[in-house]
């Protein structure tokens, strides 16, 4: 560096350093991790959870939102999470039942009737209950965020059957569960993190996926896949959740306003989710996709049954199931 260049950078530095000083100084940062789009509903929602607990705590605390795999993928983001080097993640169940039991509960196949089963039970008591069973493996619960039903696409034939499915490679989150169910409806699963598939379709290494209306077409995969089987095999929801470290960090009060914060973003998130669910499929149609709606689902749950006993093998994850489906 030129001399004659020093003060000048030390002026920037200054300037700098004053218009960082009121947040560094005063205000804990908190990031949060998505996988997801800017604009995707769970990203909004946790931007409105940061203005909720930047206004309740009059600016003490902030959240910074990484999203579009900012962080990483999700499966690695959840490691880091659990580690304490992430502070916030809005994950799906299903990559976080590779810690946390219950979470694979949420994730079979056919397990809730419908969305509104599936709501009745997580902002009931068995959602809390869920929620605050994730310490003892490093993660707070806290809230749940929808995520509408999963349903197989795939860019080689209209699936209806389950013949239809022989064969092909159907990309699965990064989840032995949700693998033992792509080869139990007799297809090959294809375990890829959420930013490969759009490459893997169109390099076609895989055949297919299976996704919510707006996964599939908020990542351009219904460019690359023409057949969108209504399958509804999951309904899988997101889960918010804070790393036990940052968690025990913080004073009861500050505990108070994250948790608050966080089940108002998700009453938020669900009108959001709403609209966009229907804009995707509309899109998706307009697009050109086949909607596949003739499908005889019996088959499909009836290959589901050998998955269950594996899982009800876990006498509290058997319950879980039990419970699940007794309310009305
Ligand atoms: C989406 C979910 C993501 C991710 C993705 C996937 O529906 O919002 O968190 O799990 O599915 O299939 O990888």
């Amino acid at each position: 560096m030129y001399r004659a260049d020093l003060p000048r950078t030390l002026s920037l530095v200054v300037a700098l350093l004053l218009t960082v000083a009121p947040t560094s100084v005063f205000a804990r940062e908190f990031r949060a991790a998505d996988t997801q789009n800017e604009d995707y509903p769970t990203v909004q929602a946790l931007r409105y959870m940061g203005s909720l607990v930047e206004e309740r705590s009059g600016g003490r605390l902030q959240i910074r939102v990484f999203h579009s795999r900012q962080l990483g993928e999700e499966k690695e983001t959840i490691e880091q999470t659990r580690a304490g080097a992430i502070d916030l993640n809005r994950t799906n169940v299903a990559l976080i039942g590779n810690f946390v039991p219950a979470m694979n509960v949420l994730a079979m196949p056919f397990l809730f009737r419908s969305i509104e089963h599936m709501q009745k039970v997580l902002d009931g008591p068995i959602g809390s209950e869920i929620l605050n069973s994730f310490e003892p493996f490093g993660f707070v619960g806290l809230a749940f965020y929808d995520s509408g039903a999963r349903s197989i696409y795939n860019s080689v034939r209209p699936v209806r059957t389950l013949a239809d499915l022989k064969g092909l490679r159907i990309r699965v989150q990064q989840s032995e569960l949700m693998s033992d169910m792509i080869k139990a409806l007799g297809a090959e699963p294809v375990e890829l993190p959420y930013g490969q598939v759009l490459t893997g379709l169109a390099t076609k290494l895989i055949d297919g996926a299976e996704n919510n209306w707006p996964s599939f077409v908020t990542t351009d995969h219904y460019k690359f896949a023409g057949y969108y089987s209504l399958t509804e095999h999951t309904m899988s929801p997101e889960v918010l959740v804070m790393s036990q470290k940052a968690w025990a960090s913080l004073s009861a009060e500050d505990q108070r306003i994250f948790l608050e914060s966080g089940l108002r973003s998700s009453r938020f998130m669900r009108e959001k989710w709403r609209d966009l669910e229907e804009q995707s499929r509309a899109r998706a149609e307009a697009a050109g996709v086949t909607i596949v709606k003739d499908i005889d689902r019996k088959p499909f749950e009836e290959a589901m049954l050998p998955l269950y006993e594996q899982v009800r093998r876990d006498a509290a994850s058997a319950q879980l199931i039990d419970r699940i489906r007794k309310v009305e």
